[in-house]
């Protein structure tokens, strides 16, 4: 929470949320290097990618002046992580994830990091099972911007008509690239980060999409929709490059 600079001055990230409790802060978000005080300044704003993570604020200041803003900080939640992703044909691939009982904190900080792994890696949809935790959460984002990510938790799928190919990859089948045949258009219901529930149709490369996670969620890959041939292709490849 509290760390020294380069400088050797107390460094703190501060959420952008928390900076406008105390008085005077409230320009801060305009992101000029220009917060308003004699012992404390702005030293650093940036956004992270993903815009379901807090905005991050580094201030420089006086131990003593920001005595207020350190007792808030213990109650918000620490930032996202970058978690590993598993790589097939790694075991835990095959695992059943469980339904997720109640969305507590705690799954909605697995989402952020999911969502900022995800960006991380630039893919464009990851489950909970990819990086080892088997519960049924998938995020999803398919927008060119990056900026549109989608939740679903418990996600079930109702109706689903139509057929279409794609071209999928993988981020626990790194390097390799496979048409797969899928349903065209699905109506998904399922939670959202803040537990509501939803549903929503879906069509096009967000419907496969969705289809390609919540297989994950079953234990099932995309290389098992491939012949043998390929599939063995496949992994002898990944094992290889992981033992190298
Ligand atoms: C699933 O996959 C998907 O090999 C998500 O080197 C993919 O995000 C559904 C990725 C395509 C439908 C169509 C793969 C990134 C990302 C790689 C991904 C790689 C870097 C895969
Ligand atoms: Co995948």
């Amino acid at each position: 929470m509290d760390w020294l600079n380069d400088d050797g001055q107390h460094s703190l990230r501060v959420l952008d949320s928390l900076v406008l409790s105390p008085a005077g802060w409230s320009d801060v978000d305009t992101g000029g290097p220009s917060l308003p005080s004699s012992d404390c300044f702005l030293k650093h704003f940036y956004y992270p990618r993903s815009p379901i993570h807090n905005p991050i604020i580094e201030v420089t200041y006086n131990l003593w002046s920001i005595f207020p803003l350190v007792l808030l900080l213990e109650t918000s939640s620490r930032m996202a992580s970058r978690l590993p992703i598993l790589v097939y044909p790694h075991p835990n691939l095959r695992k059943t994830a469980k339904p997720v009982e109640e969305v507590t904190p705690e799954i909605a900080q697995l989402v952020d990091d999911m969502v900022h792994t995800m960006y991380e890696a630039n893919g464009i949809g990851l489950a909970a099972i990819q990086v080892d935790r088997p519960l049924q959460v998938i995020v999803i984002d398919t927008s060119e911007e990056k900026n549109s990510p989608q939740v679903y938790i418990n996600p079930e799928i109702g109706t689903s008509m139509g057929s279409q190919t794609t071209e999928e990859g993988c981020l626990s089948v790194p390097g390799f690239y496979e048409d797969v045949e899928r349903a065209e258009s699905i109506q998904v219901t399922a939670l959202n980060r803040n537990g509501e529930q939803f549903t929503r149709d879906l069509e096009g490369l967000d419907s496969v999409c969705v289809q390609h996670e919540i297989d994950h969620l079953r234990g099932k890959v995309f290389v098992d929709y491939l012949s043998r041939i390929k599939r063995s292709r496949i992994r002898k490849k990944l094992l290889k490059a992981k033992a190298a």
